[in-house]
């Protein structure tokens, strides 16, 4: 019994050898022919996150998109080999390829050269190779994850980091397809495509906790000084709307009043439990902090020239509307001006600007 298994099992990787063969051959035969169709794929690298920090793992799909009867796929998937290892075991075929019944390789840890470009070179970057091949054609204008594997940024990667996952060399890729309008195909239907390739590549990045304006609007992150500007006079009750945390776990806002974010608010970025920074808001000419630039604002500089109040360091900023670092008569007199329309306070700056 156990000397009939080897011949059969020969048998078998010779029909299977000659399967590839034939794929082969007869590709190579239609280019002969000279018998071509067109085609467009588009391959998209959707990863699981895009900021991570380190010691975390992402899932990576590869997204196949073709408006051809594609027989055979090959992708070399290249990814950052400083900021990412691959998790072994993790590489799989979706359902949504597995059910064209073709043969299936993925190889995690390919170093055939021909995969790599001359940008993503082994030295820095791992392949895991992709590779697919059947008669019942894949056709998917809308597009499917074919293929998923796990990547674990690597425990010594640190913030300011980021690693890329990149389509690799296109000269490896496979063009056949069965040509256009065959219904029940078999090899002899398989030609050379022109096909156009477009590659979506993914970025990954460790980011280093911060807060950035979101774009479009007139918001100042003052990094140096830790301020907030430029987010106008109005009440206020959403930060989202202005800048964004980058990196953070949370943000904790403390309003200057119930629910209003003027001059004093502040925004404080917690990174991994503790406090990594503060911002204050700064509304230029808002110096008692309910957001709104009125005559309190005035009366309150009157009282500081009559050395009845002092004023706290944010309301110091607020009220400096000449920008010379002090509070003095002059920011008074510009302040008076801005409440009588002679001119406006540019918020992005904090100073006073008179009309023509
Ligand atoms: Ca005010
Ligand atoms: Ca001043």
């Amino acid at each position: 019994m156990k000397k009939s298994k080897k011949p059969l099992a020969l048998l078998l990787s010779v029909v299977m050898l000659l399967g590839v063969f034939v794929v082969t051959t007869s590709a190579e035969d239609a280019v002969v022919k000279g018998e071509t169709a067109d085609g467009v794929s588009n391959v998209t690298i959707i990863t699981s996150a895009d900021t991570v920090k380190a010691g975390d793992v992402i899932t990576v799909a590869v997204n196949v998109a073709t408006d051809y009867n594609s027989t055979n796929m090959r992708w070399p998937v290249l990814f950052s080999s400083s900021f990412f290892e691959f998790v072994e075991g993790s590489e799989a075929f979706t359902e949504d390829l597995l059910k064209l019944n073709g043969r299936t390789t993925a190889v995690t840890d390919s170093i055939d050269s021909k995969n790599f470009t001359a940008e993503y070179t082994p030295e820095n970057y791992r392949c895991v190779l992709i590779q697919w091949s059947g008669i019942t054609p894949y056709n998917n204008p809308e597009g499917a994850d074919i293929f998923t594997f796990e990547l674990k940024v690597r425990d010594e990667v640190v913030m300011g980091m980021s690693g890329d996952i990149v389509i690799g060399n296109e000269e490896s890729f496979y063009t056949q397809m069965i040509k256009p309008g065959v219904e029940e195909p078999s090899f002899s239907d398989l030609v050379q495509g022109n096909i156009t390739f477009n590659c979506t590549n993914a970025h990954v990045a460790f980011p280093v906790p911060g807060l950035a304006p979101v774009e479009g609007t007139s918001t100042v992150v003052d990094k140096e000084n830790n301020l907030i500007r430029g987010i106008g006079f109005n009440v206020v009750d959403d930060i989202d709307d202005y800048a964004y945390s980058v990196g953070c776990d949370e943000v904790i806002i403390e309003p200057s009043k119930d629910n209003i974010m003027g001059t004093g608010t502040t925004v404080t970025l917690i990174y991994e439990g503790e406090v990594y920074d503060t911002y204050t808001i700064i509304i230029a000419g808002d110096v008692n902090g309910d957001g709104i630039v009125d005559a309190i604002d005035y009366l309150l500089l009157d009282l500081m020239e009559a050395s009845e109040v002092m004023l706290s360091g944010a309301e110091k900023l607020a009220a400096d509307l000449d920008g010379d670092s002090e509070v003095t008569s002059s920011d008074k007199i510009a302040l008076d001006s801005n409440l009588i329309f002679e001119g406006e306070i540019d918020q992005a700056t904090g100073k006073y600007v008179a009309n023509n």
